[in-house]
């Protein structure tokens, strides 16, 4: 079959998971054969997370002024990011030719009912340069009835030796003892770190902290007991994925980070959601939990989700951690369901596919 020709269009809020996503998405349609434009208003953090490109991927500045390019036969703005209205006049100029490109808003990841509902959904748009023009809800998700998750680099948790091999062999792990306990920080600066490492991070760990916020605000203080921090370089993306394949524990944020841990590593992870101003963020975690610990034995279920709250602030400091030994198995089982999901590049090939056909 011809490749397709899309437009992927993704404004940087803040950090790295809008482009980190937008990337992904981009490296993994690029290695289907498809055809993929990569729009970006700031495209710095490629030169470390993507120094080598992928085939079939092509970057666009987005400016103030963007060239009048042809859009190609899908358009995706991610995270309802609003791609420029030259773009959408030429994309309702298509339509009217008999070609209308296939517009499709890729939504934020959540584990909420409502993904379930609006996941497909058609959106007409009634005013504006792409008035007459429909837009869909593509939601990735925890569930069949989604859009599903993003799935390369998978098989990574099948070879923990491997990465933890492949970590020690790195320049910035020179002197790391092979048998170190290595905890991943990979977080958000929060009052609440100076309360729970010390139960997170017993001595004899080494705290794997990437470069940001929470690495300074952990080198200002003092780290816990017998414990080490270990400042790591900005990682290109696969190394990073195997960076969360090679640690005993992973401590992950936001959106992209959050899924390749549960995907990349057999081991288990606690996810510092990113903050809303509405508060919004305790729901959404709450009904991730409840997807994640469906079917759990008490108190270990009980447990995780202590510290979960604990760590996004919603709970106070829990007196113990949940066992690592019973939780494995919990996580393992929950990685196992996600990776019997379709993935979410082949569901979105398909969906397109569809409305194409
Ligand atoms: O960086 P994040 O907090 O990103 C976001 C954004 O803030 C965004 O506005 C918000 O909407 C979203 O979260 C929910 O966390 P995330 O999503 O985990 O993105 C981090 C990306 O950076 C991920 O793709 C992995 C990548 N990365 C590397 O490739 N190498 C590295 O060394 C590190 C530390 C990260």
């Amino acid at each position: 079959m011809q490749p397709r020709r899309w437009d992927v269009f993704c404004r940087v809020i803040d950090n790295f998971g809008d482009i980190g996503v937008c990337w992904r998405l981009a490296a993994a349609l690029g290695a289907r054969g498809e055809q993929v434009r990569l729009w970006l208003d700031d495209d710095s953090a490629l030169a470390w997370m993507a120094p080598g490109g992928a085939p079939g991927v092509s970057v666009q500045r987005w400016t103030a002024e963007p060239p009048a390019l042809a859009p190609g036969e899908v358009v995706i703005e991610a995270f309802g990011c609003a791609p420029p209205d030259s773009f959408v006049a030429a994309m309702a100029k298509q339509a009217a030719a008999g070609h209308p490109p296939l517009w499709i808003n890729l939504e934020y990841l959540s584990a909420e009912a409502y993904v379930e509902r609006s996941h497909g959904l058609r959106s007409p748009q009634f005013s504006g340069p792409g008035a007459g023009l429909d837009k869909w809800f593509f939601y990735p998700g925890f569930s069949a009835a989604t859009g599903g998750l993003l799935h390369d680099g998978s098989a990574l948790a099948n070879d923990p030796a491997g990465a933890r091999a492949w970590l020690l062999a790195q320049p910035w792990a020179a002197g790391l003892p092979a048998n170190a306990r290595l905890l991943l920080l990979f977080g958000y600066p929060s009052p609440v770190w100076r309360a729970l490492l010390p139960l997170l991070a017993p001595p004899g760990t080494v705290l794997l902290l990437p470069l940001g916020g929470l690495c300074s605000q952990l080198q200002a203080g003092t780290p816990p007991i017998g414990s080490r921090l270990l400042a790591l370089p900005h990682l290109p993306q696969p190394d990073f994925d195997r960076l969360l394949a090679a640690t005993d524990v992973n401590i992950v944020r936001g959106e992209d980070s959050f899924v390749r841990a549960q995907l990349c590593s057999a081991q288990p992870f606690v996810w510092q959601i990113y903050p809303q101003q509405d508060g919004a963020h305790g729901l959404k975690l709450e009904a991730f939990l409840d997807r994640y610990l469906s079917g759990s034995p008490e108190p270990l279920a009980h447990d995780i989700r202590q510290l979960f709250r604990a760590v996004n602030g919603l709970a106070a400091r829990p007196a113990h951690v949940p066992d690592i030994n019973t939780w494995q198995p919990l996580h393992q089982r929950w990685r196992r369901q996600l990776l019997a999901q379709h993935d979410l590049c082949s569901e979105l090939l398909r969906f397109v596919a569809n409305k194409q056909a």
